[in-house]
């Protein structure tokens, strides 16, 4: 992204340090938390991995309603929906002229339903964001194993992109079994990511090793407490993804910017099976402080059942956690600190910036300043257990370790470390009384750039990380 003089300031803003994330990259980090729906005919057959076989009558919801899906999402504060258009099984939700498995050839709605434009249509109502899940794997194509095999995805994707609005998110899974032949596919990546860029060139790519997002190594909510937003991809691709590890924390050195995706179902199945119920509400939350309050994206899977209908149990569980956020993070204790930096960079770069809400305001330190310190002092006692961080990522990730101090006494005393801050990063800790806090950067690969620092108290998520 370009730098630009941030109006008020009067002293060069620092240089971007290492990749940064595109424009499409940073609307979509900044969306934090979005749902994913996995639905088709493994919905009917209670499999997670259909094998191809299944009759396209067995695609029979009998109350489809994805407006409701998207009220769902909405409610619980999502601001984009993932939807399976294509499983491992094959099957399309949309008349996907390529294939004769879809839901044309079904007889639900005599032929004539589309998931897929339902389901645009009302997220362009309720103003959230459409994506599409395509898997390349499919049991079913004929011509799965050979190299023509390329082409009929290509063609598939190039069908579904541009029938329907804007997708903010392609989600490529990084599965490669056998198809209907017993072969397995030697996929084109750069045809396939090259379509969907040239044909919706806003939309990030997810996949294990990107281009646009990275998935992080793990189905349980649990991003790295090292999070870097960076990976070298060269000789990788999905399925031959680097260690587990490694996606997990991501490279500091990594030559991309390649943020962390972090996908993980209410429930323990991605598909709905009537015999599971949905997480609780701790265990979200827990998710929450391993996703989000780790430098990376979540996307929630929330899958429809038989009727086509979001379970109540599930709606109901997300309202909570929705309101559990909004209550938790709802009151930011340090909204009217007086804040102090012991370096500031000049005019328009003060530490004031890191308690007021403007995201593309913040406060920098001069270029050879590496291990400064911030201090938030309070006219009155404050009372807090979560401390958020976020540094301005359209300048880079820059933040290698960094501790928080507080007051007590007269004297500065540790309460917790950390390591990578990146978009966002939350730390957990027993609750505090003091009048001061001071962040202590000791580790910095270049000058940090901070563009908020909060504090809040959860009184319902008590465990400690
Ligand atoms: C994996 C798939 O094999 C699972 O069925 C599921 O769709 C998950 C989100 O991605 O690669």
């Amino acid at each position: 992204m370009a730098t630009v003089l941030l109006a008020g300031c009067t002293v060069e803003p620092p240089k971007p340090y290492g990749p940064c994330p595109s424009e499409a990259q940073l609307r979509w980090q900044r969306m934090e938390t979005n749902m994913m729906c996995h639905f088709g005919p493994n919905t009917f057959s209670g499999r997670e991995w259909g094998d191809g076989t299944e009759q396209e009558d067995m695609f029979n919801p009998t109350q489809l309603d994805c407006g409701q899906w998207a009220a769902v999402a909405k409610t619980a504060g999502m601001k984009g929906i993932i939807v399976t258009a294509k499983h491992h099984d094959g099957f399309c939700l949309w008349p996907n002229p390529v294939s004769d498995h879809t839901v044309s050839q079904s007889s639900w709605r005599d032929g004539k339903g589309d998931v897929l434009r339902e389901l645009s249509d009302a997220c362009r109502l309720e103003g959230i964001k459409f994506g599409i899940y395509i898997s390349p794997w499919d049991r079913n194509a004929p011509t799965y194993g050979a190299p023509e095999y390329n082409e009929t995805f290509r063609l598939t994707l190039e069908n579904a992109l541009t029938q329907y609005d804007d997708i903010f998110e392609q989600w490529f899974d990084g599965a490669n079994g056998e198809g209907p032949n017993g072969r397995r596919q030697v996929y084109d990546w750069p045809l396939f990511n090259n379509t969907v860029a040239r044909l919706q060139p806003q939309a990030v790519i997810f996949s294990d090793v990107g281009p646009g997002c990275r998935w992080m190594g793990n189905e349980g909510g649990r991003c790295g407490e090292t999070c870097w937003s960076r990976l070298t991809t060269e000789g990788f691709e999905p399925g031959k993804s680097p260690s587990l590890a490694l996606l997990n924390e991501g490279d500091p050195d990594g030559k991309s910017w390649l943020p962390a995706e972090t996908d993980v179902s209410i429930r323990p199945g991605w598909f709905y099976h009537a015999d599971e119920h949905p997480k609780s509400l701790q265990e979200l939350l827990g998710i929450y402080y391993t996703s989000v309050g780790r430098n990376s994206l979540l996307l929630l899977n929330v899958p429809p059942d038989t009727r086509g209908l979001i379970p109540a149990e599930d709606s109901l569980r997300l309202v909570e956690f929705c309101t559990a956020i909004d209550s938790i993070f709802g009151h930011d204790l340090a909204g009217d600190a007086h804040v102090e930096a012991s370096n500031v960079r000049g005019e328009g770069y003060d530490a004031s910036h890191i308690v007021d809400t403007h995201y593309h305001s913040y406060w920098a330190t001069r270029d050879i300043y590496l291990t400064p310190t911030v201090t938030l002092r309070f006219d009155h006692p404050v009372t807090f257990n979560r401390i958020m961080l976020q540094e301005y990522i359209p300048l880079g990730q820059r933040v290698a370790r960094f501790e928080v101090e507080v007051l007590q006494e007269g004297r500065w005393q540790k309460l917790c470390k950390a390591t990578t801050i990146g978009y966002k990063r939350i730390l957990l800790t027993n609750g505090t009384t003091t009048t001061a806090v001071r962040i202590r950067f000791t580790r910095c690969r270049a000058c940090p750039i901070i563009n908020r620092i909060a504090l809040f108290q959860d009184n319902i998520y008590l465990n400690k990380e």
